[in-house]
């Protein structure tokens, strides 16, 4: 049975040789099997050396991708190019044990998707420190709990899954983050994941891609799953950015009210001053891989988006006052108006003032 190995890769030049000769060993005299390498147009060349093993054998295949960058994303493109009956991921730094493969793929034979984990007996997480084994803990718990999985480790990065059951759920992949195994075990459910216990082991050289961001997109990620993309990591961001404006604006009221100006003139100031923050942040953050840096752009993208808020800030208004008429107290009409309103806001800045397409960041 054929199989194709798929190592994402950021930097990783003085690992990846190393790894598909320990593969080459690991698969002895067998012929059928594959290493597709997925790599973000590393700054160090990994794609380069990569082309030049597959050059010599072409069993070794690179995909260097100039357009996107991303864990996950880069995870799902390898599994796409993937001519084996079964896939397997792993990462490229020796993390994950080589040893273990064969197991992985065999592990395939009574069911589709088939993790690596370090919270099985034999597994385990190496020279982890006690924090970080505790945080590792507690992301596998709220995901088992609040996905309903099964698994003892869907945060795990060494997974196999065979081909068929791959392509059968692609097409609902909404690849983000870098957690991609939960994602697919939450498209499996409710069937069951095979495991195999693997000992994590220390990267072997280079240094490690993944920031403490990564906790915040695990929270992210996490919502998204659970209420099926009803809230996205995108409009959750959005309304972060939102609350953060009622604080600049409260700040800059403070501040010149008390100073300056009259109340009319410090209450326009401190709006816009919310609101020209809440643009700033979105840009660099909500919508990063749509962020606006030409200053025309940033001065068309700051017009539109004071135009919708105040369009929001109408709509936010009529809703609110219209409820209280029709007999809601206040407080709960004003929470449907800030709610309306703040969708109607979204999704106007998501077709409108960040309609340009993805690029990389
Ligand atoms: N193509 C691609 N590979 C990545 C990216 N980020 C990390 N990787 C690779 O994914 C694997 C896991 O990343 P790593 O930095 O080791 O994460 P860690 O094991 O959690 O510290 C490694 O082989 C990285 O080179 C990315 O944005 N794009
Ligand atoms: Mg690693």
């Amino acid at each position: 049975m054929y199989a194709s190995i798929i190592l994402p890769t950021f930097n990783e030049r003085e690992n990846v040789h190393q790894m598909v000769e320990a593969l080459r060993r690991v698969f002895g005299e067998r012929e059928n099997w594959e290493v597709i390498v997925v790599d973000d147009d590393s700054p160090d060349r990994t794609w380069e050396l990569v082309q030049e093993l597959g050059a010599v054998d072409t069993r070794i295949r690179c995909y260097r991708r100039l357009d996107r960058r991303g864990l996950s994303s880069a995870i799902v493109d390898g599994l796409s190019l993937g001519v084996g009956e079964r896939l397997l991921v792993m990462d490229a730094d020796f993390q994950h044990d080589i040893e273990r493969v064969p197991a992985l793929l065999a592990a395939l034979d009574g069911a589709e998707i088939a993790v690596g984990s370090r919270y099985r007996e034999g597994g385990g997480v190496g020279e982890w420190s006690g924090a970080r084994i505790a945080m590792s803990k507690l992301a596998t718990y709220a995901s088992r709990l609040v996905l309903r999985l099964t698994s003892s480790d869907p945060m795990s990065g060494f997974f196999a899954v065979r081909r068929e059951s791959f392509l059968r759920v692609a097409p609902r992949l909404n690849p983000r983050g870098y957690k991609i195994l939960m994602e697919l075990l939450v498209l499996f459910r409710p069937l069951q994941a095979a495991e195999i216990s693997y000992v994590f082991s220390p990267r072997r050289a280079g240094v490690s891609k993944l920031s403490g961001g990564v906790i915040i997109d695990f929270g992210l990620s996490l919502t998204e799953l659970a209420t099926r993309n009803l809230l996205t990591a995108r409009f959750i961001k959005y309304a972060v950015v939102g609350l953060s404006g009622v604080v600049v604006q409260y700040a800059a009221l403070y501040l010149l009210w008390s100073k300056l100006l009259v109340v009319e003139q410090a209450t326009f100031a401190a709006i816009t001053t919310a609101a020209l923050s809440n643009y700033v942040i979105n840009n660099g953050w909500t919508f990063a891989e749509r962020r606006h840096t030409r200053l025309l752009d940033v001065l068309k993208g700051v017009v539109t988006f004071l135009i919708i808020s105040g369009c929001g800030a109408f709509i936010n208004q009529s809703i609110s006052w219209y409820l209280v008429h029709l007999g809601l107290l206040l407080p709960i009409a004003m929470a449907v108006g800030i709610v309306m309103s703040s969708v109607w806001n979204y999704f106007l800045n998501l077709d409108l003032t960040w309609s340009g397409h993805a690029r990389p960041e």
